[in-house]
């Protein structure tokens, strides 16, 4: 049985994350993106409402969201300024790998702290030299006692500069590749050091920072699952977490189609409006049709991971066509804007910088295409 409808329930979230979105978002998105401010103010008022931590479940004290009522979160929170959505779901990538992999005592523990109380968390996976080649991380966790001992860096890790949790994958067996990751809960008073943070094109509401790990000694209950599993936690985390960020994509791809319609309706040119000339009405067409055909293939993906069916496959396709079209859109409503577009008085510029990361962040677009194509190659 398929349906394309919401719940009443889901109706009513998605009002009520617009309205924060609308309210406490957009009004300072312009602001924070020019000042490259960090938006703790906006996270703490998401957390207080419950819009935060939304995957953690119920049993914890939190929201309990499936995956796709994170979508219809994420989607909003992108359609207001993707920096600070970015920022409030980077909790969540950090939280995934102790929901899905983590056992009742750190469940217990480190869940409990992020519904207690106001926390930020971040997820250390990318190095200078992997990025794209997860696999190829250096850092190393070495077991002493029963404790393990982390050294190197991780960079572009998003609240980085502001976390007090770090989910961060290590090598336990640095001979073995990826079979030889492991991935440990760290607290930052456990020694963890904030390095320099990125100056960016755009998402500037948010935080990435390089991080520091010397000498950082981490009891060996904090290991996720088992020494060695740390890759297929990661890989299986992004595998969740994708259909996110394709919301995320989705929701700046509708704002910036709504923004190129209210201008359009309005901009008189050739004694007419722009969206009664059809070089601008096919615009918009293609712009429409690429907002839905992206949100069907992101919540496809989160439906396929709230039944628990493996959706590697399908969490790549929704992130690259996403990604991919929230670029075409932003891009396409600056031109419809004109020099109006190009300017900072109108928001799509900001939009078209933010969708930019949308391609780059929690797996490349190649690496989605890659994803893809080993899967596709797979099936007979
Ligand atoms: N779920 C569970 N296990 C997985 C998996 C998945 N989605 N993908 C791979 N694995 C497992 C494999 O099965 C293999 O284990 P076995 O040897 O026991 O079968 C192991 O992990 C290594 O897999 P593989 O050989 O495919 O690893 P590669 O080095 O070729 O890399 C890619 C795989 C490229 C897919 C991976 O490095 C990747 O996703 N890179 C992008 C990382 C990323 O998204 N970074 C963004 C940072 S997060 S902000």
């Amino acid at each position: 049985m398929i349906g394309f409808t919401l719940s009443e329930e889901q109706e009513a979230l998605r009002a009520r994350v617009r309205e924060f979105a609308e309210k406490e978002m957009k009004p300072k998105a312009r602001e924070y993106d020019e000042n490259g401010t960090y938006c703790m103010d906006v996270m703490r008022s998401a957390f207080e409402q419950k819009i935060m931590n939304d995957s953690i479940p119920k049993i914890y004290g939190g929201p309990g969201h499936s995956n796709l009522e994170s979508a219809i979160i994420t989607e909003e929170l992108g359609a207001a300024c993707m920096g600070m959505g970015t920022s409030i779901m980077a909790n969540s990538l950090a939280l995934a790998p102790i929901i899905l992999f983590g056992n009742d005592a750190q469940k217990e523990k480190y869940l409990r702290w992020h519904t207690r109380e106001f926390r930020i968390a971040a997820f250390c996976l990318t190095e200078r030299e992997a990025g794209s080649d997860a696999s190829a991380a250096k850092t190393v966790a070495l077991r002493e006692g029963d404790e393990y001992v982390i050294n190197g860096a991780k960079c572009f890790t998003t609240n980085g500069g502001y976390a007090d949790l770090f989910v961060v994958f290590a090598s336990t067996a640095p001979s073995k590749g990826p079979l030889g990751m492991s991935a440990f809960i760290v607290e930052k008073s456990m020694g963890v050091e904030v390095g320099k943070a990125e100056n960016k094109m755009g998402q500037r509401a948010s935080n990435q920072t390089e991080m520091h790990f010397k000498n950082v000694r981490v009891p060996a209950e904090n290991i996720i699952g088992r020494e060695g599993h740390g890759f297929k936690v990661a890989m299986g985390t992004l595998d969740r977490t994708r259909a996110g960020t394709a919301a995320g994509a989705v929701g700046i791809a509708r704002r910036a189609l709504e923004e190129a319609v209210a201008y359009a309706n309005t901009r008189i040119q050739f004694g007419a409006p722009l969206t009664k000339q059809q070089a601008i009405q096919f615009k918009l067409a293609d712009m429409a049709t690429k907002v839905e055909a992206a949100r069907l293939l992101t919540w496809q993906a989160a439906w396929l991971a709230d039944n628990n069916i493996r959706q590697s496959k399908e969490s790549a396709m929704a992130k690259c066509f996403a990604g991919d079209i929230a670029m075409q859109v932003t891009t396409e409503a600056v031109q419809i804007l004109g020099g109006n577009g190009y300017s900072k008085e109108y928001p799509v510029e900001k939009l078209m910088r933010d969708a930019k990361l949308m391609q780059i962040y929690e797996g490349t677009q190649e690496i989605q295409r890659l994803v893809i194509a080993r899967e596709v190659a797979k099936a007979r």
